[in-house]
């Protein structure tokens, strides 16, 4: 008996990775369909020749893309192309707090911004560097290339960000072998690269990353608004000086979140976004919300 990592499923199969990186393809054993153990990519397995026989628990899972066992999530963002946007960045940093899983924020294209719109935008997330690691990449002027190989080290990861944040380009970059299908490619070639349809862990220097069609999507649906405090880990550790214990920030007296905000430790814009993602998350209706069903 031996003991991997699955790093990817086609077709009910699943392939395995060892200590040494051999790789199995291998079937779940058929008692799994009754006990209703579904094995995911990322889960750490025993296995024999044949099957897989034993599912670890899992640390974390992700849903679309179905993956467990992250370590940490690359959550990408343009500078430029599509534009920066701090409403986007705070949403997602909210999701994945919410997978309880480690955020690194990595800002692409910063080849298409100028010196001066650089240093506005750098000066805008030193707040965030308080609390996240903010990597700066360019593609084109390879910047960034070794922090992102030295984040990535011996890690699970997935990447993050609205479809064109230069995701595919990051991991073509950093190793060419990837080929993983980008924008202008999919376009002009239509075929021949690695599509991003299934589910896949790749090889990352040294560590493991998945390409994610799927977790460019925010789906908010499976969080009530007043969950969202714990999520935002900057105003977290804040939570115990509000007067009320379940203060939420948005309309409660003696809040010391709002009270920083009015001083200006705490950036305007990171407040408001908090607001605007707190209403969208009550607006949901209640006939999507997964947690309700
Ligand atoms: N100038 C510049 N363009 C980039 C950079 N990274 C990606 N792009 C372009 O942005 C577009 C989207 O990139 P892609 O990797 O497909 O984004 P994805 O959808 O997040 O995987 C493509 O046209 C890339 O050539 C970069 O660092 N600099
Ligand atoms: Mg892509
Ligand atoms: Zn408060």
């Amino acid at each position: 008996m031996k003991k991997g990592r699955i790093i990817k499923l086609v077709g009910g199969l699943y392939t395995v990775v060892d200590q040494e990186k051999h790789l199995f393809v291998l079937k779940p054993l058929g008692v799994f369909r009754y006990r209703k153990i579904s094995p995911k990519v990322g889960d750490i397995v025993d296995f024999d020749n044949d099957n897989i026989l034993k599912v670890y628990e899992r640390v974390n899972e992700l849903y679309r893309p179905t993956i467990s066992n992250v370590d940490q999530v690359l959550l990408v963002n343009s500078a430029k192309k599509p534009n920066f946007s701090f409403l986007l960045l705070d949403k997602f940093l909210a999701m994945i707090e919410a997978y309880n899983i480690l955020p690194i924020i990595i800002v692409t294209k910063v080849d298409l911004m100028n010196e001066e719109e650089l240093q506005v935008l750098k000066s805008n997330l030193s707040y965030y560097e308080k609390y996240f690691k903010v990597i700066y990449f360019s593609k084109v002027t390879r910047v960034g290339v070794q922090d992102v190989l030295d984040i990535t080290k011996n890690k699970v990861n997935v990447l993050a960000g609205q479809t064109g944040a230069g995701k595919s380009s990051l991991l073509n970059t950093i190793d060419p072998n990837l080929n993983l299908e980008t924008n202008e490619i999919s376009k002009a070639l239509g075929r021949g690269k690695h599509t991003t349809r299934h589910v896949e862990l790749f090889e990352f220097g040294s560590g493991y990353i998945a390409d994610t069609p799927g977790f460019s999507k925010l789906e908010f649906q499976d969080f009530q608004s007043d969950q969202l405090k714990y999520y935002y880990p900057d105003f977290f550790k804040l939570s115990d000086k509000c007067k009320f214990h379940e203060c939420t920030h948005i309309h409660e007296p003696k809040c010391e979140v709002r009270r920083l905000v009015e001083i200006g430790e705490i950036p305007k814009f990171r407040y408001d976004n908090y607001v605007t993602i707190f209403h969208e998350i009550q607006a949901i209706k209640p006939m999507y919300r997964r947690d309700l069903k």
